[in-house]
């Protein structure tokens, strides 16, 4: 069988898991990313006992230029010869105060994980895949891309930098025949609302009251449908909301 290989950032949890297990179950050998080491060995076994296929742990920090640099450096000369698939899934909100209220290191939060570790992880893989001239790459944005809303201030505008960021990616990396695709989920119910909220679990939960959000295989199954498309097709964008929620602020919630 030929040999093909995938790397998913942010795979500790939440999307990025399920498109790690879903791509898996696809056939590729799977190189996941995460700060939690314990969350990726975990998976590393699941991954290697239900598919059969090969893991790779990348463990950093992806607002570390250095450590994702060393890292990606670490990954075998095999893999990235077959790497077809990167997934910037890596990504967190931190907050929905007024913007005068917010905290300036949380916005550097915001920042570096959305934004400059996506283009980091971009730069390197476009690399590799450039000599092997082929390669998709998927940017996981959000609705918050799209729609500002009150209280979404910077993280808004790190999905608004990723919605740019991918449209240009895909104008410079046309010459090299790589794919590169957004998509933007509304809600998602993962650890993002417990992120988001800095570790209060009850003020997450009433995020998703009263609605059916979206799950992450959901989400893992739209990127299934990305990758599956033929050579010559390229699904540029998807925004995918549950059907309870029209906009960020607009969700008919049950009483
Ligand atoms: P989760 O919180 O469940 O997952 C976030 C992932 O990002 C984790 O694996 C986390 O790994 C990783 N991550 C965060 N910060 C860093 C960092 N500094 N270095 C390395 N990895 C990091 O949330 P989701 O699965 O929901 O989020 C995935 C993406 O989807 C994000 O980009 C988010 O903005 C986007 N999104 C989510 C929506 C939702 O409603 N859930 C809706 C729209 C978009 P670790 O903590 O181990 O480092
Ligand atoms: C997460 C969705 O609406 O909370 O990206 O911004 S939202």
């Amino acid at each position: 069988m030929k040999i093909k290989t995938a790397l998913v950032t942010g795979a500790t949890s939440g999307i990025g898991r399920a498109t790690a297990l879903m791509l898996a179950r696809r056939g590729y050998n799977i190189a996941i990313t995460g700060r939690r080491l314990p969350l990726l060995q975990e998976l590393c076994n699941e991954i290697e006992k239900t598919s059969g296929v090969e893991s790779y742990i990348l463990n950093f920090d992806i607002r570390d230029k250095h450590e994702v640099f060393d890292s990606y450096d670490m990954l075998p000369e095999t893999w990235k010869k077959h790497l077809k698939i990167l997934v910037n899934n890596a990504g967190l909100a931190l907050g929905d105060d007024s913007f005068e209220m917010c905290d300036d290191e949380e916005w550097d939060q915001m920042i570096d994980t959305n934004v400059k570790g996506l283009l980091y992880m971009s730069q390197l893989v476009s690399n590799s895949m450039k000599e092997n001239g082929e390669g998709h790459i998927i940017n996981i944005s959000s609705v918050a891309g799209r729609h500002v809303y009150y209280g979404g201030n910077v993280y808004c505008a790190t999905k608004h930098a990723v919605d740019a960021i991918t449209q240009s990616m895909r104008i410079d990396l046309l010459k090299y025949g790589i794919k590169v695709s957004s998509v933007a989920p509304g809600m998602v119910n993962t650890e993002f609302s417990t992120v988001r909220y800095r570790g209060d679990v009850e003020r997450a939960r009433k995020v998703y009251k009263g609605v059916k959000p979206l799950s992450a295989d959901d989400i893992a199954s739209a990127i299934e449908f990305i990758i599956t498309r033929p050579e010559h097709v390229c699904i540029n964008d998807m925004l995918i909301m549950p059907t309870q929620q029209a906009m960020p602020y607009y969700v008919d919630r049950e009483e």
